[in-house]
C-alpha cells in the first residue's frame, strides 16, 4: 500500500502488459506472471485490476512457443523512468536475459500507458507507431515511448486490455481499446483464449496459485 509520505506525489494510473513464453525458476509462464504481479505491488505502486491470463500464439507466427499474456492496471507514484527501471528489475529477477530482440523470454513487462502521457513527444511517438513492419524487429527505441508504439497492432495486448478497461483512450489515436480491438482481423483474435479464472484482486490470484 502507498505510504503516507507519498501522499503529495503525483499518482498516475497506468497499464502494464505481461508476457512469458519460457519457464523460469519461478515455474511455468502463468506462475511467473502471477509472481511478477505480486512483485509489482509495493509501497510505490498498487495493482488495481488484473485481466485473466491468455494463451496466445507467438507473433510473428513460428518465432517461438506460445505466450501467456495479461494486462494489469496500476496506480503509482513512480515517474515514467523510475517505473521502467522497476519493470526491468522485476524482469531480471525472473531470469529475463536481454539477448536478441524478440527471443523467447521468461518475463516481459511492457509499459503500455502511464496517465495518458505521450513520450518523448507526439512526433517521435507517431514515428515509432508508423514504423514499417520490416523495421519493427530490427529497431528498438533507446527512450521510453508512450503509449507503447505497437499496442494498437497486437491482439495479445488488446484482448486483455479490453477485458479490464474497454473505454481506455489511446492518447495519440483517440480511439478506445474496444475500437482498436475491433479494427484487428478476426483471425488474429480467434486463437487468443483465457486460461485462468477472472481475478477479483491480487489476493484472489495469490490464493489460486497457492492451491495449484
Ligand atoms: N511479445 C513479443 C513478440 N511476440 N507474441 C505474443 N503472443 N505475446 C507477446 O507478449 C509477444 C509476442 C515482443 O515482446
Ligand atoms: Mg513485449
Ligand atoms: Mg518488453
Amino acid at each position: 500500500m502507498p505510504q503516507p509520505g507519498n501522499a503529495t506525489k503525483t499518482r498516475r494510473r497506468g497499464k502494464v502488459a505481461l508476457g512469458s513464453n519460457l519457464p523460469a525458476t519461478s515455474g511455468d509462464s502463468s506462475s511467473t506472471l502471477a509472481q511478477a504481479l505480486v512483485a509489482l505491488a509495493d509501497e510505490s505502486t498498487d495493482v488495481t485490476r488484473i485481466s485473466r491470463f491468455y494463451r496466445t500464439p507467438c507473433v510473428p507466427a513460428g518465432a517461438g512457443p506460445d505466450f501467456v499474456n495479461a494486462v494489469a492496471e496500476i496506480d503509482t507514484v513512480l515517474d515514467p523512468d523510475a517505473l521502467l527501471m522497476r519493470l526491468h528489475e522485476i524482469e531480471a529477477s525472473f531470469g529475463r536475459e536481454r539477448a536478441t530482440r524478440w527471443a523467447p523470454r521468461t518475463l516481459d513487462l511492457d509499459l503500455l500507458d502511464l496517465g495518458g502521457m505521450v513520450l518523448p513527444d507526439v512526433a517521435i511517438q507517431s514515428a515509432w507507431r508508423a514504423l514499417p513492419p520490416e523495421q519493427q524487429s530490427r529497431q528498438a527505441p533507446d527512450d521510453l515511448i508512450l503509449p507503447h508504439p505497437r499496442l494498437q497492432d497486437r491482439a495479445f495486448v488488446l484482448v486483455p486490455l479490453v477485458e479490464i478497461d474497454p473505454d481506455w483512450v489511446h492518447p495519440g489515436l483517440m480511439l478506445t481499446a474496444r475500437q482498436l480491438l475491433d479494427r484487428l482481423p478476426e483471425a488474429e483474435k480467434a486463437p487468443i483464449c483465457p486460461i485462468s479464472p477472472p481475478w477479483t484482486g491480487l489476493s484472489a490470484l495469490v490464493k489460486f496459485f497457492q492451491t495449484q
